[in-house]
């Protein structure tokens, strides 16, 4: 893939990763907005409109409602009144060239007769609005709409749809409005381009009613993963595909969607060859033929340095400008030669190789100077995935490629993070750049359905960027989306939250994590738990009620996690309670309990088109944050270091997740999916400042023995800002450092000081604390556990013997220097068997019982000196033993 691409994957990888670490997730500047309060108030429309003016009157529904069209009113638009109008409970709707006498509602649609009441109702007319505007009124007994052109029409009509209610008898009440609308820029729409399994048709026709209901006038069909566009792009279509596209474009029309056809030659073609433009065009006339009417040439992420024919070079040279000429030089050739033969064919629009910035370049300025005026350039803002769009960038933009703009903007898109869905509102875009810009349109998510959120903010944005508020727009687009019901749009609402975070909306989870800092700062766990019982119920109330069963579809692995996090918090929610009661064994068992929950949550897939199994993320660095501090905390309440936990700013490869580093286990391992860049780290956090033992970095495997980082270094940190080197490496996948004594710290990383081609495993990253215990004695680890699991500092790992004990077989403790402790605490595994061994000490030279093992947790008090040794005597026979920790405070 381009290089471009894959950096703006681990900008985004890296910010999503370091957020928790930075306390990025954290509580949202914003608190939770208040629930949009309806009942009363009159319904929205949405997109919102330009101008509402409220009416003090009403106008009833009857049960016979007239339909009066204008000679050239919009047949799609006829129909979608009087569908709406039955809808609203109308029992006939007939339609007639004049209202009927009596008092029976009549709905003008377009025509002199329309013109006059929206005149007399204060709508005005329709003639001086821009392109797509409209005008609808309802009062004083009447309903009437008009558009600027056919498309308005449609409009109003969609307007006047969301202004009915839904009711199966006659007698609404229906409040007076004027309304005047038009959209703040000319084209808006989306462009199905991203890599990966391209939109199924159904999918694609339920998107096309999706653009029409939110004025979305453009779909822009280019799936990169389609052969016949890019590969094969010379090919013709056999005739079924073309029927399939026939029937896209027919959906397209009676929506008021520009179908585009967008076809990428790229990656083969000879720019200066006749036959090559021969092809193209021949293949556009086939789609012609059927109904299309704009046409596109995408040219991004292919080289342009490379040419693909002896003759182009020949003709054009080498370099961005050569590569900007012969670009033009075709795409002059396809708007001279074919979008103006044809006539009604729309302005041809293209996309650059150099789509992402604004830097005057020698491509640039050769596509400024010499392709056709007319031609709308794609742009995606500064940075492939741009987090924020500027006026200014725009009207940069524009200048430094001499044509008029139509932004691709690369979200919700998440081919690049096909772990996640991008479920949060289009942000960060400035207002006023709509007037700027052709047009906008936006590259959405592999799944479709699940699309439609964004999808609704960026319709939202385009039509009317002043009125724009991204969160009230996206919690219009959960209520939409939601059908009306309370129920629905709660369990919507929060598994959105989940899939939040982006390069646009920095924050992952704002509701969710704002709920977990309340109860951070001395919050009621009743009311943290409601909202994590919403979260874990939300996946099921989604399945049985949401209406879009798409949606449902494209989230299974998602709302399958979501759900699973839901318990697994909770249980962390519960632990951090019982370990503040001082529940010691109730605490326990939820602690053994909670890894085994994210192991679960963790676990769902989505597997990709080329049948990649990918784990998922929802609310990752807020719900794993929470239940890692839940740990921790039970940890450090028992007195013990707990295991650190892992991060990286690298990519990670498949499953091999940096948590990886630190489970103990010498067999599993982090993978990058990427080279490590200079600055590239893996790191540790030990949740609390403390004295610094052994630091181990176990590097590369076999069958990947290179793959370590070849020169770097180690450092530590109090604050994770300021890093203190504790050694430097080369050339060794193996590193072993012993800190000076007294070295204190809460972080500790290894930092890549070069760049290298070789990805990094890494097997175990471990930092041993300072006051060590040796294990001993039997019966002997069963394979893939060890005896030091027993005294480790971790609970979660845990020492299992290979065979039962045998007469006089003891597991014996001693710590490095003897030790003054008030108890001696043994936790075993649940359903652990009481009396298997006996527990005793050694003080000041001589050993003495404690007593008998109890149940998974046992504490006795240790008596007077200092210990050093604790010995598990085991009773013969009794089944294999094991140990998690034991524990000396
Ligand atoms: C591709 C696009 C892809 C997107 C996000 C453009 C113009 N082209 O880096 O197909 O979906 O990034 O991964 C792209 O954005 N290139």
């Amino acid at each position: 893939m381009h290089r471009s691409r894959t950096a703006a994957a681990t900008a985004l990888a890296l910010a999503l990763a370091v957020a928790p670490l930075l306390g990025m997730a954290g509580p949202p500047g914003a608190a939770a907005p208040a629930r949009t309060a309806r009942a009363g108030a009159a319904p929205a429309i949405s997109p919102t409109p330009q101008s509402v003016r409220p009416r003090t009157d009403r106008v009833t529904l009857t049960p016979a409602v007239t339909v009066v069209a204008g000679p050239k009113a919009d047949a799609a638009a006829v129909a979608l009144v009087e569908e709406s109008l039955h809808d609203a409970g109308a029992e006939r709707v007939v339609r007639s060239g004049q209202a009927p006498a009596g008092r029976q509602l009549t709905v003008y649609v377009d025509g002199t007769e329309a013109a006059r009441a929206l005149a007399e109702l204060g709508a005005g007319s329709s003639a001086d609005l821009p392109a797509e505007g409209y005008a609808l009124a309802v009062g004083d007994g009447r309903i009437a709409l008009s558009g600027r052109d056919a498309t308005g029409t449609y409009y109003a009509a969609q307007s006047l749809r969301q202004l009915l209610p839904h009711r199966d008898h006659p007698g609404a009440q229906i409040r007076g409005t004027a309304v005047r609308d038009w959209p703040a820029t000319p084209l808006r729409g989306v462009i199905e381009g991203f890599y990966g399994t391209p939109w199924s048709h159904r999918a694609r026709l339920d998107q096309l009613d999706f653009y029409g209901a939110h004025k979305m006038n453009l779909y822009v069909y280019s799936p990169k993963d389609d052969a016949y566009l890019r590969e094969k792009w010379r090919d013709p279509y056999p005739a079924d595909r073309l029927a399939e596209i026939k029937e896209l474009v027919d959906r397209a029309r009676e929506r008021h969607v520009e179908f585009t056809y967008a076809l990428s030659p790229g990656l083969s073609v000879c720019y200066s060859s006749d036959a090559d433009l021969t092809a193209l065009t021949a293949k556009f006339r086939t789609l012609w033929d059927i109904g299309v009417r704009t046409f596109a040439v995408p040219l991004d992420d292919i080289s342009y340095t490379d040419w693909n024919c002896a003759a182009d070079k020949d003709r054009f040279g080498t370099g961005g400008g050569a590569a900007g000429a012969a670009q033009a030089h075709l795409l002059n050739r396809v708007n001279r030669e074919f979008i103006a033969t044809h006539p009604g064919a729309q302005p041809l629009q293209m996309v650059p190789t150099e789509y992402y910035d604004v830097k005057p370049s020698p491509y640039k300025k050769a596509l400024a100077t010499q392709l056709d005026k007319d031609v709308l350039v794609e742009w995606t803002g500064v940075g492939v995935i741009a987090p924020t769009m500027t006026v200014a960038q725009a009207r940069q933009a524009r200048e430094v490629f001499g044509h008029p703009i139509l932004t691709w903007d690369n979200y919700p898109v998440n081919d690049y993070v096909t772990n996640r869905l991008l479920l949060g509102p289009f942000n960060g875009r400035e207002k006023g750049l709509p007037a700027q810009l052709a047009g906008i349109t936006a590259n959405p998510m592999i799944q479709p359905a699940a699309s439609k959120l964004a999808l609704h903010t960026v319709a939202d944005y385009a039509w009317n960027d002043t009125a724009y508020d991204a969160r009230a727009s996206w919690g219009a687009a959960i209520e939409e989306l939601a059908g009306g019901d309370a129920r629905t749009a709660e369990a919507l609402r929060a598994f959105a939250d989940t899939g939040y975070a982006s390069s646009l909306n920095p924050e992952q989870a704002p509701e969710l994590a704002a709920a977990l800092a309340e109860f951070g700062k001395g919050g009621p766990a009743r009311k943290l738990d409601a909202v994590l019982r919403t979260l874990q119920d939300a996946p099921g109330v989604l399945r049985d009620r949401l209406p879009d069963r798409g949606f449902v579809e494209d989230s299974g692995p998602w709302l399958d996690a979501a759900r699973a996090w839901g318990v697994a918090a909770r249980t962390a929610l519960r632990l951090v309670e019982a370990t503040r009661a001082g529940q010691d064994a109730e605490a326990w068992r939820l602690r053994q309990r909670v890894p085994e929950l994210v192991r679960t949550a963790t676990s769902f897939v989505y597997v990709d088109m080329a049948g990649k199994r990918v784990p998922v993320l929802v609310a990752d660095g807020v719900l794993d944050t929470f239940v890692d501090d839940a740990l921790a905390g039970y940890d450090r309440a028992l007195g013990v270091a707990g295991r650190p936990a892992a991060s990286t700013d690298l990519s990670v490869y498949q499953d091999n997740a940096p948590s990886r580093m630190t489970d103990g286990d010498d067999a599993t391992y982090f993978w990058s999916g990427a080279g490590p860049a200079a600055g590239a780290f893996v790191g540790l956090d030990l949740h609390a400042e403390r004295p610094l033992g052994t630091v181990t970095l176990t590097m590369g495997k076999s069958g990947s023995p290179e793959d370590y980082l070849h020169h770097g270094v180690l450092e530590y940190s109090s604050d994770h800002k300021t890093w203190r080197r504790l050694a430097a490496f080369d050339g060794t996948p193996e590193v072993t450092v012993e800190p000076p004594a007294g070295t204190t710290a809460r972080y500790v990383r290894a930092r890549a000081t070069q760049g290298q081609d070789n990805w990094l495993v890494v097997r175990e990253f471990a930092v041993a604390g300072t006051d060590r215990v040796t294990v001993a004695g039997g019966p002997p680890a069963a394979p893939g556990s060890a005896l030091r699991s027993a005294a480790d500092g971790d609970p979660a790992t845990v020492y299992r013997a290979a065979r039962a004990a045998q007469p006089g077989e003891a597991l014996e403790f001693t710590p490095d220097t003897p030790r003054t402790a008030r108890s001696v605490t043994v936790l075993r595994p649940p359903g652990a068997p009481a009396g298997a061994a006996r527990v005793a000490v050694r003080t000041g030279g001589s050993w003495h019982t404690l007593g008998t093992l109890s149940g998974a947790l046992s504490r006795f008090a240790a008596g007077d000196g200092a210990i050093e040794g604790v010995r598990l005597m085991w009773r013969a026979g009794a089944a294999a033993p094991a140990v998690n920790e034991v524990i000396l405070r």
